[in-house]
């Protein structure tokens, strides 16, 4: 059988290939909570084929959205929609999970086709972000945040503590923490963003804490057949990528000690001016490294929506999942199209069999 088109054990939970869908922001939230939008959405990603559905950058805190528009899963009346989105999810096939994240300092912007930058202190729907230190990211998001108290690190980690509890409750089988991407989390590991001079800041052990006691207290209440998982930036792209690697990788192997069974490897965007190799897999080398000296999966995306190249990373043993987003939104049905173009594949390996039996007997070859 191809190699993407192989299941996939982790934990308690078989994915029926390696074909996962990332999370992406559908920013159609109200109030935090989830919409017919995104009922809509997640099934149909769902009953593309994919082995594993990820649920957008979900807040634990209303001010840890990236844009008003944003899920959130602090209060317990947002369970019952998401629950709906897991069970669809599951449904047609394929395994929920559902990433549980806080913005920091990128919090309180506008939808990305709304300007994508920060909402202006006085427009009633802006609020104020927090950050590890009061310095603001810059570029289309220059609001400078408020540097958090330790009662505030406290409160955000509880937050995250009872969101997980929420997104098993909702039935997710697969929880993603957010420590990428430039948000709360990547702002404290990151030496750019994280100039404190107390126990969560200064060296790795300071800046890495936040990440390690976040993680730790999650993996107490997330049932440890189930994946807990978590998506870091490995690298920054700023001139200093092998000692950054260096330090990440560390931290992957602390993190690990502590619990977690999964990387979705990516970048660190946290800051603006980066070199970032566009238009190639170019985590795919890197993803293959960090699970190999940190001795654990990684999955990874960033241009690996071919599909000669998505099948090769896995064959080749880079990365155990590739994450295929954008590919996705432009065809929900990816994962059939891919079997297709493989020419290996039946279509039962993908789709359920409402859709797989027809399109087997029915085969042109
Ligand atoms: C994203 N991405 C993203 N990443 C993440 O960790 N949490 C999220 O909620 C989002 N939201 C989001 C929304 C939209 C509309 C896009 C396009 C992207 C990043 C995403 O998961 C993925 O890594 C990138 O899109 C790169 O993969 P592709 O699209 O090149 O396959
Ligand atoms: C820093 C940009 C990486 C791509 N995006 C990631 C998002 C949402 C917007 C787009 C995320 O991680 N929530």
């Amino acid at each position: 059988m191809t190699a993407l088109f192989t299941p996939f054990t982790l934990k308690s939970v078989t994915l029926r290939n390696r074909i996962a869908v990332p999370p992406m922001c559908q920013y159609s939230a109200e109030n935090g909570y989830t919409t017919d939008w995104h009922q809509h959405h997640y099934a149909g990603l769902a009953r593309g084929g994919a082995g594993l559905v990820i649920v957008e950058a979900t807040g634990v805190l209303p001010e840890g959205r990236i844009t008003p528009g944003c899920t959130g899963l602090w209060e317990d009346g947002q369970i019952e929609g998401l629950s709906k989105i897991a069970t669809s999810i599951k449904a047609a096939g394929a395994v929920p999970g559902i990433q549980i994240a806080h913005a920091g300092r990128k919090a309180s912007a506008n939808r990305p086709w709304e300007g994508d930058d920060h909402i202006p202190a006085e427009d009633p729907r802006s609020w104020q972000p927090i950050a590890p230190s009061a310095i603001a990211y810059g570029h289309h998001l220059n609001r400078t945040p408020t540097e958090m108290s330790l009662e505030d690190i406290a409160r955000v980690q509880e937050a995250f503590v009872a969101a997980a509890r929420r997104a098993l409750q909702a039935g997710f089988e697969w929880l993603e923490l957010h420590f990428a991407h430039g948000y709360l989390a990547q702002s404290f590991f990151s030496a750019h963003s994280n100039h404190r001079t107390d126990a969560y800041g200064g060296d790795y052990q300071g800046r890495s804490k936040f990440l390690r006691d976040t993680l730790a207290a999650v993996r107490k209440v997330w049932p440890e057949h189930l994946p807990l998982t978590a998506r870091f930036g490995v690298i920054e792209y700023d001139g200093k990528d092998e000692a950054t690697l260096a330090e990440s990788i560390r931290l992957v192997q602390d993190l690990k000690a502590l619990g977690l069974d999964m990387l979705n490897v990516s970048v660190g965007f946290t800051i603006a001016e980066t070199q970032i190799p566009w238009g190639t897999p170019f985590l795919a080398p890197i993803a293959e490294r960090v699970g190999r000296e940190a001795g654990l999966p990684v999955a990874a995306s960033w241009g690996i929506d071919n599909p000669v190249t998505a099948n090769q990373v896995v064959e080749d043993g880079q990365m155990d999942l590739v994450m295929v987003g954008r590919a996705h939104l432009a065809n929900p049905h990816w994962p059939y199209a891919v079997a297709q173009q493989l020419k290996k594949e039946k279509p039962s390996w993908v789709l359920p069999a409402p859709y797989a039996h027809w399109l087997e007997k029915y085969r042109p070859n």
